[in-house]
């Protein structure tokens, strides 16, 4: 295939150089490999979701076409996401030069505190249109907040463990460095630094403390045991997309699959909005843990697990502010959040405030469209310009597609991660969501996601002239 050109910000580039988008193609392929050899249920779920689209497109024209003019079919085979948790400042300011060198840059900023969870975190993703076409590859990444932690000893073990410890291989580092040097890789060293980047997203079934220590931090939290006891932040899921996930939830389970109860986010829509997901729960896998003298001793650890997730139109802030308001209204009736037997009955009824057909959706500036000329249009472009938005649509001259949502959801983030940390367990913090903090850690600005899709909707608008 070939790259695309190099972009006018970077320096420039011999022409040997492959384009970031080509890395993070390989990179999310040999990520989804290793995933599904050493998660073999991850292969069940992908194949599970490939015939559940197959069917869905088949039986809907119209969405298969919605797909095709937006760039969107190509890449729902490859669409994946994932998720790790790191430890350090110094651990996530490296990831992000590592996912940098893959066209991934950091997009939001998700308090999880509130939930329970003591991270917080941000997307790396893809975030212009061709990138995003090419393979969407995202991967949630969460920093520990150990500062959440009331046993200051415990606080600080945890924090010399971590400052032990390297995440990243040797040459990973120094294919960073040139990469940032020269202004990318050549198609030899890509291919190096992708084997590379894998060794820190490896699972290891041999943690780095005492199995009397791995339990004193999974006391404070299991996502601390999580986090602090292993090698590396092991890839914790991989979620491929789904255009039904009803559908792929009674697949999940009909074939047996220890599904979560509910399905997070909005409700079942004629109109998908923002994003919906489910998950099987955490495998139990055997870990060797040093013995505090000498062998080890076997003990179970339970991280990883699989995703489905099927995403729909972008909100604007006013949409959002709509949705957060509902959930809330869904969620407040029941202290227990989205675990009630009567959740997804309270969730309709919630949402039936949320109006569901395009048309409406646009008018009332609840979300982001692509806006394009229709056969009719292109014929006759002096028409279109010459008229405003709307009524270029009324007249079949353009047509509004809805912008996909490409980030997260930090209430549905929040039950994921509590549904496969296993143990069912509460924690109360404060809500602390300190977003200064994580930048200054991560070296930079994470980016505003409203902006991102409110100049895709004004790229559309203006190559129409409207
Ligand atoms: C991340 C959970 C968040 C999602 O899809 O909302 C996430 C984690 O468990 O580390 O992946
Ligand atoms: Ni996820």
């Amino acid at each position: 295939m070939p790259d695309s050109p190099a972009s006018q910000t970077a320096p420039m580039r011999a022409p040997a150089m492959v384009s970031p988008d080509q890395i993070r193609s390989l990179f999310a392929q040999a990520m989804s490999d290793m995933y599904r050899a050493e998660v073999p249920l991850y292969g069940t779920l992908m194949e599970l979701v490939a015939q559940v689209n197959a069917t869905t497109l088949q039986a809907d024209p119209a969405l298969a076409a919605q797909l095709q003019r937006n760039g969107e079919r190509a890449r729902l085979d490859v669409e994946r996401h994932g998720a790790i948790r790191v430890g350090t400042a110094q651990e996530l300011a490296t990831l992000r030069r590592l996912f940098a060198v893959m066209g991934m840059h950091p997009v939001g900023y998700y308090d999880l505190s509130v939930a329970g969870v003591p991270v917080h975190s941000t997307a790396f993703r893809p975030v212009d249109e061709a990138a995003l076409a090419r393979n969407p590859f995202r991967v949630f990444t969460s920093l520990l907040r150990l500062e959440l932690v009331e046993d200051a000893a415990l606080r600080e073990h945890a924090a010399r463990i971590l400052a032990d410890r390297q995440i990243f291989t040797p040459a990973a580092l120094t294919l960073i460095e040139r990469s940032e040097r020269e202004g990318g890789l050549n198609e030899e060293h890509a291919r190096q630094f992708v084997a590379e980047a894998l060794e820190t997203f490896r699972w290891h079934g041999d943690a780095t403390v005492s199995h009397s220590t791995y339990q004193a931090l999974g006391d404070a939290h299991r996502l601390i045991a999580d986090v602090v006891s292993f090698h590396g932040p092991h890839i914790n899921h991989l979620t491929p997309r789904t255009l039904d996930i009803d559908a792929a939830q009674a697949q999940m389970h009909a074939r047996g699959i220890d599904a979560k109860a509910v399905i997070e986010g909005p409700p079942r829509r004629q109109c998908p909005i923002l994003l919906r997901q489910t998950s099987f729960k955490a495998l139990e896998e055997v870990v060797r843990f040093p013995a505090d003298g000498e062998g080890s001793e076997l003990g179970t650890h339970t991280a990883r697990f699989g995703e489905i997730e099927q995403r729909g139109l972008a909100l604007t802030p006013k949409g959002r502010a709509l949705y957060d308001a509902l959930l809330a209204q869904a969620r407040a009736s029941d202290a227990a959040g989205s675990t009630g037997d009567d959740y997804s009955a309270r969730l309709q009824a919630a949402f039936a405030g949320f109006p569901d057909d395009y048309p409406t959706l646009r008018r009332e500036g609840l979300g982001y469209f692509r806006y394009a000329l229709t056969a009719a249009g292109r014929a006759d472009p002096r028409a279109v310009a010459s008229l405003p938005a709307e009524a270029a649509i009324a007249a079949g001259l353009a047509s509004a597609d809805p912008i996909v949502y490409e980030d997260f959801l930090p209430v549905s983030a929040a039950g994921i991660f509590q549904s496969n940390l296993g143990g069912g367990e509460q924690r109360a913090y404060a809500a602390h969501a300190n977003r200064e903090v994580f930048e200054q850690a991560l070296g930079g600005a994470v980016a505003d996601e409203f902006s991102i899709y409110a100049r895709l909707e004004r790229a559309s608008l203006e190559a129409l002239g409207c």
